[in-house]
């Protein structure tokens, strides 16, 4: 009795005493990092002149008129981040082609000389006020390079350079972040030179003013480039990090255009730095506005796919919205925003680990401080961690009722640096530990996802750590599957086939035009469909009857048998593309061609024919697309009978697919004839023809 008192006594005392952190390991975050840190997600908005010339890169050789928005609304931009749950905006205050849309007194070529409210807009004071009334922070993006400057390449052009940041980081309230681009073409207008200039990328730009103008003016601020002083360019404009991820990194080696830029998408381990790493990608192929672009904005899919590849793997998720020419968000972009927040919201609705007794293997000199508790108390700034002598220290989550978990959150207490290099995760089912995954860094947050597993216990094993434990932060949910309509496919052959992104959910399908319901066919992996149908498919979340929206595509006759016998010019032996069932891929005669070109394909047997359909080519830089078309038909390849002729109204601003009724007509053969294409010379290009039989 007397000794257990004793013991008692001892661990009161234990849980009294002060005992030191973990000593920080490596480069640490600074104030600056950690607020950084906290933004996560944040809107990207390339809006400049490339917007009204239809580019990515300008030359330079533009002219201010050419800034023409009809409807230029910074707060709706503002409004819709919001909306997004984004907590800044940064925008393309100068791109390459030198265009500033603020009125700078360095150069005449911006925002005063444009027709824009009479040449008196300044966007960035419109857009800072638009983020200040909207809760926004607001940062710039200013191109170094600049296509437009008669003295690019003379020191004269930097002092200009380092002038248009002052007024920037002067004249419109608090900049969360400057992004410094690494591109560099060389070649430009340059004043009307029209030539290429070659700069000294790690030396031309003064990179150390070019920070102390930030500092004195922005302190608060971060400095992005490829490789910082603050945070750094992930290595891939696709929207990914590598699941290995440090905020470390051996900084001095990195320069603007450094060619080891792969090792950007995982950091060093033994990094001398703190360079945390942003994800930037554009929520469309481009990132400035192209109307030939509107039904290529993300999909939902693909947007979540992002969001767990860059803020679940210890990044920050900048996403660009390319503003139209109008000046405004574009409606798809938007649907898809609102979506992908909608999704997101419901992936973290309902956090399990809140409230469940948590217990680890180790605590830092028994002390409370440091208990396991603070992983799941809400609060960021408490942290449990282990004892300088632990060995593979555990923490566990016991849920006392078996409980489904698909996601967990992780989160290091940074700003005693990065530490973990090795954990696992296992889950108590019906008494034995089963492995759910092993994985490498967390850093600022790590989300892990897996497949729904019933666990009465879950346990993180840190089990190669570069010190101490310190984990401020473990959040366990029960995602709920994802329900978006089935994507539908035939496969050359005819094989359908009809896919969701999680296969927990259950696909149902009609073929006779009727709505699908649970009671409609279930799709089991193999469907075919050798003559004309449309297939109609949901998708349905066993868990609570819910179906996504319906699905719809109408397929002809197979193409299987099919071949193209001749062709203008170009290589024969290659032209599946036209007709692969596949419209991203393609197939396109000669370049240089001055005739118009055609397709001659034989369909192996005669059909009754009252349409044709075609589709443009999807490539992000299109060409060759058929603007003007004359349809033939044959029963026996040499006697040919037009069918239809005209134009594919608006087809290059709207890539989609194009059909063409005709008279009804029998036909073996059939000739699709570039009439007119969108291109300088007559090279014309197929993503895929098809028929409509009777
Ligand atoms: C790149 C630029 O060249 C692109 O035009 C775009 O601004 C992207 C964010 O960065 O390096």
């Amino acid at each position: 009795m007397k000794s257990s008192i004793y013991f008692l006594l001892l661990l009161v005392l234990a849980g009294c005493k002060k005992v030191e952190p973990p000593e920080p390991i490596g480069p640490i975050p600074s104030e600056r990092h950690l607020a950084w840190h906290d933004m996560q997600y944040y809107a990207f908005i390339h809006f400049n002149m490339n917007t009204f010339t239809d580019m990515e890169w300008g030359t330079g050789g533009e002219k201010p008129e050419q800034f023409n928005p009809t409807e230029l609304d910074a707060r709706q931009w503002a409004r819709v981040a919001k909306d997004a749950g984004m907590k800044g905006i940064i925008i393309t205050a100068k791109h390459h082609d030198g265009f500033c849309l603020w009125p700078t007194k360095t150069t005449e070529h911006s925002v005063k000389n444009s027709p824009w409210k009479d040449g008196n807009g300044d966007l960035l004071k419109d857009l800072s006020e638009a983020c200040k009334e909207y809760g926004l922070k607001f940062g710039i993006y200013l191109s170094p390079w600049d296509r437009n400057a008669g003295n690019y390449g003379e020191p004269e052009y930097v002092a200009d350079f380092h002038e248009q940041l002052r007024e920037l980081l002067t004249n419109y309230g608090e900049v969360f972040e400057v992004w410094f681009d690494g591109a560099n073409g060389g070649s430009g207008y340059y004043g009307g030179a029209n030539e290429t200039r070659k700069i000294d990328n790690k030396t031309y730009y003064e990179w150390d003013k070019t920070t102390e103008i930030v500092r004195e003016l922005q302190p608060n601020a971060v400095i992005f480039s490829d490789g910082g002083p603050d945070i750094r360019w992930v290595g891939t404009e696709e929207g990914w990090a590598n699941e290995t991820n440090w905020s470390v990194m051996r900084r001095d080696e990195i320069y603007p255009g450094w060619p080891r830029y792969v090792e950007l998408r995982s950091g060093h381990e033994d990094g001398t730095h703190w360079l945390p790493a942003e994800v930037n990608t554009s929520i469309r192929p481009g990132w400035y506005y192209h109307p030939r672009e509107d039904h290529q904005v993300k999909t939902l899919p693909r947007l979540i796919k992002t969001y767990y590849e860059s803020i679940g793997r210890n990044g920050n998720f900048l996403l660009n919205l390319p503003v139209d020419t109008r000046g405004l968000v574009h409606e798809n972009d938007e649907k898809q925003l609102l979506a992908l927040k909608k999704q997101i919201d419901a992936d973290f609705a309902n956090e399990l680990g809140k409230g469940l007794e948590v217990t680890a293997s180790d605590v830092r000199g028994s002390n409370k401080k440091y208990a396991a508790s603070n992983v799941n108390d809400g609060n960021n700034e408490t942290y449990w961690a282990s004892n300088d002598s632990a060995f593979r220290p555990t923490i566990t989550f016991d849920f006392k009722t078996p409980t489904e978990v698909n996601r967990i959150v992780l989160q290091e207490h940074i700003p005693l640096g990065q530490r973990v290099k090795v954990f696992m995760v296992h889950g108590e089912v019906e008494g034995k530990w089963k492995l759910i995954d092993t994985q490498t860094t967390i850093g600022y947050k790590r989300i892990l996802r897996f497949d729904p597993l019933e666990v009465s216990k879950i346990r993180m094993t840190f089990s190669s750590v570069k010190g101490p434990v310190a984990i401020s932060n473990i959040e366990l949910y029960r995602a709920p599957n994802l329900l978006v309509e089935p994507e539908i496919n035939r496969y050359p052959k005819h094989g359908i086939s009809l896919k969701v992104p999680d296969k927990n959910v259950n696909i149902h399908y009609t073929l006779d035009g009727s709505t699908p319901t649970k009671s409609s066919k279930q799709f089991n992996g193999h469907l075919m469909l050798d003559k004309p149908a449309t297939v109609k498919a949901i998708a349905i979340n066993p868990e609570d009857g819910k179906q996504s929206a319906v699905a719809t595509k109408y397929f002809d006759i197979p193409k299987w048998n099919w071949k193209v016998i001749k062709v203008s010019t170009g290589d024969l032996g290659t032209t599946r593309g036209v007709f692969d069932e596949n419209p991203n891929t393609f197939w396109a005669t000669d370049e240089n061609v001055s005739k118009p070109q055609e397709v001659v394909i034989d369909m192996g047997v005669v059909h009754n024919l009252k349409g044709f359909t075609y589709w443009p080519i999807q490539e992000r830089y299109p060409f060759g697309i058929i603007t003007n078309y004359e349809f033939s038909v044959s029963t026996n390849g040499r006697n040919w009978k037009l069918v239809a002729s005209g134009e594919f109204a608006n087809i290059v601003n709207s890539r989609l697919e194009q059909k063409v009724d005709f008279p009804k007509t029998q036909a073996r053969y059939i000739k699709l004839k570039g009439v007119k294409v969108d291109g300088e010379n007559m090279r014309a290009s197929f993503g895929e023809v098809g028929v409509i039989t009777e």
